[in-house]
Protein backbone atom coordinates (compact mmCIF):
# COMPACT_ATOMS: atom_id res chain seq x y z
CA UNK A 1 0.00 0.00 0.00
CA UNK A 2 2.76 2.21 0.72
CA UNK A 3 3.71 1.75 -3.19
CA UNK A 4 0.37 3.05 -4.05
CA UNK A 5 0.61 5.85 -1.98
CA UNK A 6 3.96 6.68 -3.20
CA UNK A 7 2.50 6.79 -6.50
CA UNK A 8 -0.90 9.06 -5.59
CA UNK A 9 1.81 11.69 -3.73
CA UNK A 10 4.24 11.76 -6.92
CA UNK A 11 0.63 12.54 -9.21
CA UNK A 12 -0.87 14.72 -6.89
CA UNK A 13 2.24 17.06 -7.68
CA UNK A 14 2.78 16.17 -11.18
CA UNK A 15 -0.93 17.31 -11.70
CA UNK A 16 -0.95 20.45 -9.55
CA UNK A 17 2.54 21.72 -10.70
CA UNK A 18 1.11 20.91 -14.20
CA UNK A 19 -1.85 22.79 -13.45
CA UNK A 20 0.31 25.95 -12.22
CA UNK A 21 2.37 26.39 -15.39
CA UNK A 22 -0.82 27.00 -16.94
CA UNK A 23 -2.35 29.35 -14.49
CA UNK A 24 0.89 31.23 -14.41
CA UNK A 25 0.74 31.60 -18.04
CA UNK A 26 -2.77 32.61 -17.99
CA UNK A 27 -2.43 35.05 -15.64
CA UNK A 28 1.09 36.78 -16.20
CA UNK A 29 1.27 35.91 -20.13
CA UNK A 30 -2.05 35.86 -21.69
CA UNK A 31 -3.74 38.42 -18.46
CA UNK A 32 -6.76 36.20 -18.56
CA UNK A 33 -7.95 35.94 -15.29
CA UNK A 34 -11.05 33.61 -16.70
CA UNK A 35 -8.49 30.72 -17.29
CA UNK A 36 -6.49 31.46 -14.22
CA UNK A 37 -9.36 31.02 -12.29
CA UNK A 38 -10.73 27.75 -13.12
CA UNK A 39 -7.19 26.09 -13.29
CA UNK A 40 -6.76 27.37 -9.69
CA UNK A 41 -10.03 25.79 -8.84
CA UNK A 42 -8.77 22.43 -10.04
CA UNK A 43 -5.68 22.38 -8.62
CA UNK A 44 -7.30 22.89 -5.23
CA UNK A 45 -10.16 20.72 -5.55
CA UNK A 46 -7.03 18.04 -6.57
CA UNK A 47 -5.22 18.47 -2.95
CA UNK A 48 -8.47 18.90 -1.22
CA UNK A 49 -9.96 15.64 -2.26
CA UNK A 50 -6.97 13.15 -1.25
CA UNK A 51 -6.30 16.54 1.90
CA UNK A 52 -7.09 13.05 4.33
CA UNK A 53 -4.58 10.21 2.67
CA UNK A 54 -1.96 13.35 3.57
CA UNK A 55 0.06 11.51 6.00
CA UNK A 56 -0.04 8.67 4.04
CA UNK A 57 0.90 10.26 1.49
CA UNK A 58 4.17 12.16 2.85
CA UNK A 59 5.23 9.05 4.35
CA UNK A 60 5.61 7.28 0.93
CA UNK A 61 7.56 10.20 -0.49
CA UNK A 62 10.77 9.39 -1.12
CA UNK A 63 12.08 11.47 -3.96
CA UNK A 64 15.40 10.71 -2.75
CA UNK A 65 15.39 7.28 -3.75
CA UNK A 66 13.62 7.71 -7.26
CA UNK A 67 14.90 5.73 -9.70
CA UNK A 68 13.10 7.91 -12.62
CA UNK A 69 14.92 11.29 -11.39
CA UNK A 70 17.75 10.92 -13.20
CA UNK A 71 16.66 9.12 -16.39
CA UNK A 72 14.11 12.22 -15.93
CA UNK A 73 16.98 15.01 -15.90
CA UNK A 74 19.39 13.51 -18.46
CA UNK A 75 16.20 13.41 -21.13
CA UNK A 76 16.44 15.77 -23.76
CA UNK A 77 12.45 15.42 -25.01
CA UNK A 78 11.15 17.81 -22.50
CA UNK A 79 13.02 20.76 -24.73
CA UNK A 80 9.67 23.12 -25.25
CA UNK A 81 9.98 25.79 -28.22
CA UNK A 82 7.08 27.91 -27.50
CA UNK A 83 3.94 28.91 -24.89
CA UNK A 84 1.61 26.67 -27.52
CA UNK A 85 4.01 23.19 -26.87
CA UNK A 86 4.70 24.55 -23.06
CA UNK A 87 0.75 24.25 -22.52
CA UNK A 88 0.20 21.13 -24.59
CA UNK A 89 2.64 19.50 -22.72
CA UNK A 90 1.46 20.85 -19.18
CA UNK A 91 -2.27 19.82 -20.25
CA UNK A 92 -0.92 16.37 -21.09
CA UNK A 93 0.94 15.95 -17.96
CA UNK A 94 -1.75 17.03 -15.95
CA UNK A 95 -4.76 14.51 -17.67
CA UNK A 96 -1.99 11.88 -17.30
CA UNK A 97 -1.56 11.99 -13.96
CA UNK A 98 -5.13 12.26 -13.03
CA UNK A 99 -5.79 8.51 -14.71
CA UNK A 100 -2.79 7.64 -12.48
CA UNK A 101 -4.20 8.68 -9.97
CA UNK A 102 -8.22 7.19 -10.68
CA UNK A 103 -6.55 4.19 -11.54
CA UNK A 104 -4.51 3.79 -7.93
CA UNK A 105 -7.46 4.75 -6.02
CA UNK A 106 -9.18 2.25 -7.81
CA UNK A 107 -7.17 -0.59 -6.50
CA UNK A 108 -7.33 0.64 -3.17
CA UNK A 109 -10.52 0.39 -3.22
CA UNK A 110 -11.38 3.69 -3.24
CA UNK A 111 -14.38 3.49 -6.14
CA UNK A 112 -15.98 6.98 -5.70
CA UNK A 113 -13.27 8.89 -5.32
CA UNK A 114 -11.69 7.35 -7.94
CA UNK A 115 -14.63 8.66 -9.89
CA UNK A 116 -13.84 12.17 -9.00
CA UNK A 117 -10.65 12.40 -10.38
CA UNK A 118 -12.06 10.80 -13.43
CA UNK A 119 -14.23 13.89 -13.71
CA UNK A 120 -11.03 15.99 -12.59
CA UNK A 121 -9.57 14.56 -16.05
CA UNK A 122 -12.52 15.37 -18.12
CA UNK A 123 -12.52 19.35 -16.60
CA UNK A 124 -9.36 19.56 -17.98
CA UNK A 125 -9.73 17.98 -21.02
CA UNK A 126 -12.14 20.31 -21.58
CA UNK A 127 -10.27 23.55 -20.36
CA UNK A 128 -7.53 22.39 -22.72
CA UNK A 129 -10.17 22.48 -25.78
CA UNK A 130 -11.16 26.10 -24.76
CA UNK A 131 -7.76 27.29 -23.75
CA UNK A 132 -6.05 26.91 -27.04
CA UNK A 133 -8.88 28.13 -29.05
CA UNK A 134 -8.60 31.37 -26.75
CA UNK A 135 -4.85 31.05 -26.71
CA UNK A 136 -3.81 30.88 -30.38
CA UNK A 137 -5.42 33.99 -31.43
CA UNK A 138 -4.04 35.83 -27.94
CA UNK A 139 -0.81 34.81 -29.59
CA UNK A 140 -1.62 35.84 -32.86
CA UNK A 141 -2.92 39.27 -31.21
CA UNK A 142 0.55 39.55 -29.13
CA UNK A 143 2.35 40.02 -32.44
CA UNK A 144 0.53 43.70 -32.73
CA UNK A 145 2.59 44.35 -29.68
CA UNK A 146 5.20 45.56 -31.67
CA UNK A 147 7.09 45.51 -35.49
CA UNK A 148 5.56 45.90 -38.59
CA UNK A 149 2.37 45.33 -40.32
CA UNK A 150 2.98 44.34 -44.20
CA UNK A 151 0.29 44.68 -46.20
CA UNK A 152 0.36 44.03 -49.77
CA UNK A 153 -0.88 46.36 -53.21
CA UNK A 154 0.82 44.67 -56.36
CA UNK A 155 -0.07 47.98 -58.39
CA UNK A 156 2.85 49.88 -56.55
CA UNK A 157 5.10 46.74 -56.57
CA UNK A 158 7.05 47.11 -59.07
CA UNK A 159 5.79 44.61 -61.58
CA UNK A 160 6.68 41.53 -58.90
CA UNK A 161 3.37 39.64 -58.26
CA UNK A 162 2.14 39.43 -54.84
CA UNK A 163 3.14 35.72 -54.07
CA UNK A 164 6.70 37.21 -55.09
CA UNK A 165 6.48 40.24 -52.33
CA UNK A 166 4.26 38.25 -49.70
CA UNK A 167 7.47 35.33 -50.33
CA UNK A 168 9.99 38.44 -49.86
CA UNK A 169 7.89 39.48 -46.53
CA UNK A 170 8.20 36.13 -44.91
CA UNK A 171 11.92 35.34 -46.17
CA UNK A 172 12.34 38.87 -44.17
CA UNK A 173 10.83 37.45 -40.69
CA UNK A 174 7.49 39.89 -41.20
CA UNK A 175 5.46 38.50 -38.44
CA UNK A 176 1.92 39.91 -39.51
CA UNK A 177 0.65 39.96 -43.27
CA UNK A 178 -2.14 41.82 -45.18
CA UNK A 179 -3.92 40.97 -48.31
CA UNK A 180 -5.18 44.20 -49.67
CA UNK A 181 -6.07 44.14 -53.44
CA UNK A 182 -8.60 46.73 -54.59
CA UNK A 183 -9.11 46.38 -58.38
CA UNK A 184 -8.25 42.08 -58.87
CA UNK A 185 -11.60 39.94 -59.96
CA UNK A 186 -12.99 38.27 -56.49
CA UNK A 187 -11.29 34.47 -58.41
CA UNK A 188 -8.10 36.02 -58.40
CA UNK A 189 -8.12 37.14 -55.05
CA UNK A 190 -9.01 34.53 -53.74
CA UNK A 191 -6.17 32.11 -55.34
CA UNK A 192 -4.15 34.42 -54.45
CA UNK A 193 -5.25 34.30 -50.83
CA UNK A 194 -5.13 30.51 -50.64
CA UNK A 195 -2.09 30.52 -51.64
CA UNK A 196 -0.54 32.77 -49.44
CA UNK A 197 -2.49 31.11 -46.33
CA UNK A 198 -0.35 28.19 -47.22
CA UNK A 199 2.85 30.49 -47.08
CA UNK A 200 1.79 32.53 -44.06
CA UNK A 201 0.93 28.56 -42.31
CA UNK A 202 3.89 27.28 -42.46
CA UNK A 203 5.69 30.23 -41.48
CA UNK A 204 3.73 31.03 -38.42
CA UNK A 205 2.95 34.36 -40.07
CA UNK A 206 -0.61 36.06 -39.35
CA UNK A 207 -2.70 36.37 -42.24
CA UNK A 208 -5.55 38.84 -42.48
CA UNK A 209 -7.48 39.80 -45.69
CA UNK A 210 -8.58 43.13 -46.22
CA UNK A 211 -12.38 43.51 -47.23
CA UNK A 212 -13.27 40.06 -48.07
CA UNK A 213 -15.03 38.40 -45.20
CA UNK A 214 -16.13 35.20 -47.44
CA UNK A 215 -12.50 34.75 -48.57
CA UNK A 216 -11.24 35.23 -45.04
CA UNK A 217 -13.02 32.73 -43.86
CA UNK A 218 -12.56 30.07 -46.97
CA UNK A 219 -9.34 29.84 -46.75
CA UNK A 220 -8.95 30.21 -42.76
CA UNK A 221 -7.35 33.26 -42.78
CA UNK A 222 -6.87 33.96 -39.07
CA UNK A 223 -8.37 37.18 -39.16
CA UNK A 224 -10.37 40.05 -41.45
CA UNK A 225 -9.46 43.78 -41.63
CA UNK A 226 -12.48 45.86 -42.31
CA UNK A 227 -13.50 49.83 -42.57
CA UNK A 228 -16.00 52.38 -41.17
CA UNK A 229 -18.08 51.88 -44.68
CA UNK A 230 -18.26 48.07 -44.02
CA UNK A 231 -20.77 45.54 -42.57
CA UNK A 232 -20.66 46.52 -38.81
CA UNK A 233 -18.12 44.33 -36.37
CA UNK A 234 -20.64 42.75 -34.43
CA UNK A 235 -22.38 41.55 -37.85
CA UNK A 236 -19.10 40.46 -38.77
CA UNK A 237 -18.55 38.35 -35.67
CA UNK A 238 -21.41 36.52 -36.19
CA UNK A 239 -20.27 35.60 -39.70
CA UNK A 240 -16.52 34.85 -38.41
CA UNK A 241 -17.27 33.44 -34.83
CA UNK A 242 -15.18 34.39 -31.97
CA UNK A 243 -11.85 32.58 -33.30
CA UNK A 244 -11.24 35.04 -36.40
CA UNK A 245 -9.31 38.62 -35.76
CA UNK A 246 -11.42 41.26 -36.47
CA UNK A 247 -9.47 44.80 -37.22
CA UNK A 248 -11.55 47.93 -38.06
CA UNK A 249 -9.60 50.70 -39.63
CA UNK A 250 -10.56 54.06 -37.60
CA UNK A 251 -10.09 58.07 -37.45
CA UNK A 252 -11.18 59.53 -34.81
CA UNK A 253 -11.37 59.01 -30.79
CA UNK A 254 -15.04 58.21 -31.21
CA UNK A 255 -14.64 55.40 -33.59
CA UNK A 256 -11.95 53.49 -31.48
CA UNK A 257 -14.29 54.05 -28.90
CA UNK A 258 -17.13 52.50 -30.68
CA UNK A 259 -14.65 50.08 -32.04
CA UNK A 260 -14.28 48.78 -28.61
CA UNK A 261 -18.00 48.47 -27.67
CA UNK A 262 -18.76 46.65 -30.38
CA UNK A 263 -16.17 44.09 -29.68
CA UNK A 264 -12.64 44.41 -32.71
CA UNK A 265 -10.01 42.86 -31.64
CA UNK A 266 -7.69 45.89 -32.97
CA UNK A 267 -8.11 48.93 -34.25
CA UNK A 268 -5.63 50.65 -37.24
CA UNK A 269 -4.97 54.27 -36.50
CA UNK A 270 -4.66 56.42 -39.45
CA UNK A 271 -3.93 57.67 -41.80
CA UNK A 272 -1.03 59.54 -39.57
CA UNK A 273 0.57 61.25 -42.75
CA UNK A 274 -0.29 62.14 -46.28
CA UNK A 275 -0.80 58.70 -48.36
CA UNK A 276 -1.44 58.11 -52.17
CA UNK A 277 -1.95 54.36 -51.73
CA UNK A 278 -5.39 54.50 -50.50
CA UNK A 279 -7.89 56.01 -52.74
CA UNK A 280 -10.67 56.64 -50.99
CA UNK A 281 -8.55 57.60 -48.30
CA UNK A 282 -9.58 61.00 -45.42
CA UNK A 283 -7.04 63.68 -44.99
CA UNK A 284 -4.51 62.66 -42.72
CA UNK A 285 -6.34 62.41 -38.95
CA UNK A 286 -2.74 63.97 -37.40
CA UNK A 287 -0.60 62.34 -34.53
CA UNK A 288 -3.19 63.92 -31.92
CA UNK A 289 -5.35 60.81 -32.85
CA UNK A 290 -2.32 58.50 -32.14
CA UNK A 291 -1.76 60.24 -28.60
CA UNK A 292 -5.62 59.57 -27.36
CA UNK A 293 -5.08 56.00 -29.01
CA UNK A 294 -2.00 55.21 -26.67
CA UNK A 295 -3.30 57.05 -23.46
CA UNK A 296 -7.04 55.38 -24.13
CA UNK A 297 -7.59 52.23 -25.95
CA UNK A 298 -6.98 49.01 -24.45
CA UNK A 299 -7.01 46.75 -27.48
CA UNK A 300 -4.14 46.42 -29.65
CA UNK A 301 -4.10 49.22 -32.57
CA UNK A 302 -1.57 49.61 -35.83
CA UNK A 303 -0.35 53.00 -36.91
CA UNK A 304 -0.44 53.42 -40.33
CA UNK A 305 -1.15 55.79 -43.75
CA UNK A 306 2.08 57.47 -45.12
CA UNK A 307 4.51 55.61 -42.51
CA UNK A 308 7.94 55.54 -43.96
CA UNK A 309 11.62 54.57 -43.21
CA UNK A 310 12.13 58.01 -42.33
CA UNK A 311 9.56 58.88 -40.44
CA UNK A 312 8.69 55.65 -38.43
CA UNK A 313 10.60 56.81 -35.66
CA UNK A 314 8.05 60.11 -34.54
CA UNK A 315 5.33 57.38 -35.16
CA UNK A 316 7.42 54.90 -32.50
CA UNK A 317 8.49 58.14 -30.26
CA UNK A 318 4.49 58.73 -29.94
CA UNK A 319 3.64 55.27 -28.49
CA UNK A 320 2.82 53.23 -31.32
CA UNK A 321 4.45 50.25 -30.77
CA UNK A 322 2.79 48.00 -34.54
CA UNK A 323 3.06 49.75 -37.48
CA UNK A 324 1.77 49.47 -41.43
CA UNK A 325 3.08 49.82 -44.18
CA UNK A 326 2.35 49.67 -47.96
CA UNK A 327 4.41 51.21 -50.56
CA UNK A 328 7.22 52.04 -48.28
CA UNK A 329 7.50 48.01 -48.55
CA UNK A 330 6.43 46.61 -51.68
CA UNK A 331 7.42 49.33 -53.50
CA UNK A 332 11.32 48.54 -52.05
CA UNK A 333 13.98 47.24 -54.50
CA UNK A 334 15.26 45.33 -52.29
CA UNK A 335 12.22 44.11 -49.92
CA UNK A 336 14.32 42.55 -47.45
CA UNK A 337 16.98 44.63 -46.96
CA UNK A 338 14.56 47.39 -46.40
CA UNK A 339 12.77 44.95 -44.06
CA UNK A 340 15.67 44.20 -42.05
CA UNK A 341 16.58 48.30 -42.05
CA UNK A 342 12.74 49.09 -40.54
CA UNK A 343 12.87 45.72 -38.06
CA UNK A 344 15.92 47.37 -36.09
CA UNK A 345 14.28 50.47 -35.66
CA UNK A 346 11.57 48.74 -33.41
CA UNK A 347 11.78 48.68 -29.94
CA UNK A 348 12.15 44.37 -28.31
CA UNK A 349 8.55 43.46 -28.51
N1 LIG B 1 -5.51 52.73 -44.52
C1 LIG B 1 -5.26 53.95 -44.09
S1 LIG B 1 -4.01 54.65 -44.93
C2 LIG B 1 -3.76 53.27 -45.88
C3 LIG B 1 -4.69 52.32 -45.52
C4 LIG B 1 -4.84 51.01 -46.11
C5 LIG B 1 -2.75 53.17 -46.93
C6 LIG B 1 -1.37 53.21 -46.39
O1 LIG B 1 -0.44 53.03 -47.42
P1 LIG B 1 1.03 53.65 -47.33
O2 LIG B 1 1.63 53.33 -48.68
O3 LIG B 1 1.77 52.95 -46.25
O4 LIG B 1 0.89 55.12 -47.08
MG1 LIG C 1 -11.88 48.12 -46.62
Amino acid sequence: MDKLYRILDANINRASEGLRVLEDLARFYFDDLHFSKRLKELRHNIRKNLMDMMPMLLEGRNSATDVGVRVSMELQIDKKASVTELSAANFKRIQEALRTIEENLKVMGKYELSKLYEGYRFIAYGIEKEYFKVMSKREKLKKLDTGLYCITSEEHSKGRSNIEVVERMIKAGVKVLQYREKDKKLSEKYYECLKIREMTEKAGVTFIVNDNVDIAMLVKADGVHIGQDDIPVEKVRKLVGEEMIIGLSTHSPEQAEEAVRRGADYIGVGPLYKTYTKKDVCEPVGLGYLDYVVKNIKIPFVAIGGIKEHNMGEVLSHGAGCIAMVTEIVGADDIEEKIARIKSKFREG
